[in-house]
């Protein structure tokens, strides 16, 4: 696969150490109006806490996103901001291995460019996998103190059903499979990614659901999932059939 990664020799602003201990991957398409709030939040909730690096992933986005990730690299230094432009829209799963390979974190998070997963609940992720020397900590929309804001009922109850319907036949101990933003150690990361199959928001089920199989030490964090302000959603009705699917593989393959 041709990948194009802009990385620098600079210093990262604030951080004189050329490996941080956190990569922050994010994939994107087509958030053109969100990569410098987000980057910008990353900066305000993360540098006096943590080294930290963020590692985006598009998929030469038609509305020019990696021009405005490039226009944040020389004010936020090419060691903290750096990017990987790939071809054409090759899907989640691979972004986030290629992300994984370009970054040199001890620790991964995984999060939305949408502004839905805000930086603000990073500080909680990073203390509770302090607290229990976890392999993943993950985001949960259905634990006390978490929640969905912006979502009309229909949409809430599809995703509440959904997870609550895969956790029962799957014997889920965690409790928003779907979820996305989350915080692994490398290690976990690279052997699940090299081990999962399904697409979408079965992604992130198996991903978690393998985890726990294979005896990862997993910690819940509330948060409040936003939905997007700009930009549209890339997961549309296709989703409903691969969820089904990647859920009927899992109870059957693993
Ligand atoms: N690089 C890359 N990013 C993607 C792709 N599809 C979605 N994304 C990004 O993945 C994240 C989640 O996608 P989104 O459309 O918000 O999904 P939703 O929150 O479930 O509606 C966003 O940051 C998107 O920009 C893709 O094919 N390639
Ligand atoms: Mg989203």
């Amino acid at each position: 696969m041709k990948t194009n990664i802009t990385s620098g020799t600079g210093t990262a602003a604030g951080h004189s150490s050329a490996q941080p201990e956190y990569s922050v991957i994010v994939p994107t398409f087509n958030e053109r109006e969100n990569v410098a709030v987000l980057v910008w939040l990353l900066h305000k909730y993360l540098s006096d806490l943590v080294s930290f690096e963020i590692v985006f992933v598009d998929d030469s986005s038609p509305d020019g996103t990696a021009d405005a990730i490039a226009q944040l690299q020389p004010v936020y230094g090419t060691s903290r901001v750096r990017l990987v432009r790939r071809p054409r829209k090759l899907g989640l799963g691979s972004a986030y291995a290629v992300g994984l390979a370009a970054s040199s974190g001890r620790f991964i998070i995984l999060m939305d460019a949408d502004l839905s997963h805000h930086p603000k609940h990073l500080p909680a992720f990073i203390a509770a996998q302090h607290a229990a020397n976890a392999d993943i900590v993950t985001g949960t929309r259905y634990r006390l103190g978490g929640g969905v804001a912006g979502w009309n009922l229909t949409r809430k109850i599809t995703s509440r059903g959904a997870n609550l319907l895969a956790s029962f036949l799957l014997g889920a101990q965690t409790s928003d499979l779907t979820g996305a933003f989350r915080l692994y150690r490398r290690q976990a990361l690279a052997e699940l990614l090299a081990n999962t199959t399904s697409h979408g928001y079965a992604f992130q089920m198996e991903v978690i659901v393998r985890a726990q199989y294979g005896g990862l030490q997993i910690v819940e964090v509330p948060i409040v999932f936003v939905d997007r302000l700009y930009g549209e959603s890339k997961l549309g009705v296709g989703e409903y059939v691969q969820f089904v699917r990647g859920l009927l593989g899992l109870l059957v393959g693993l």
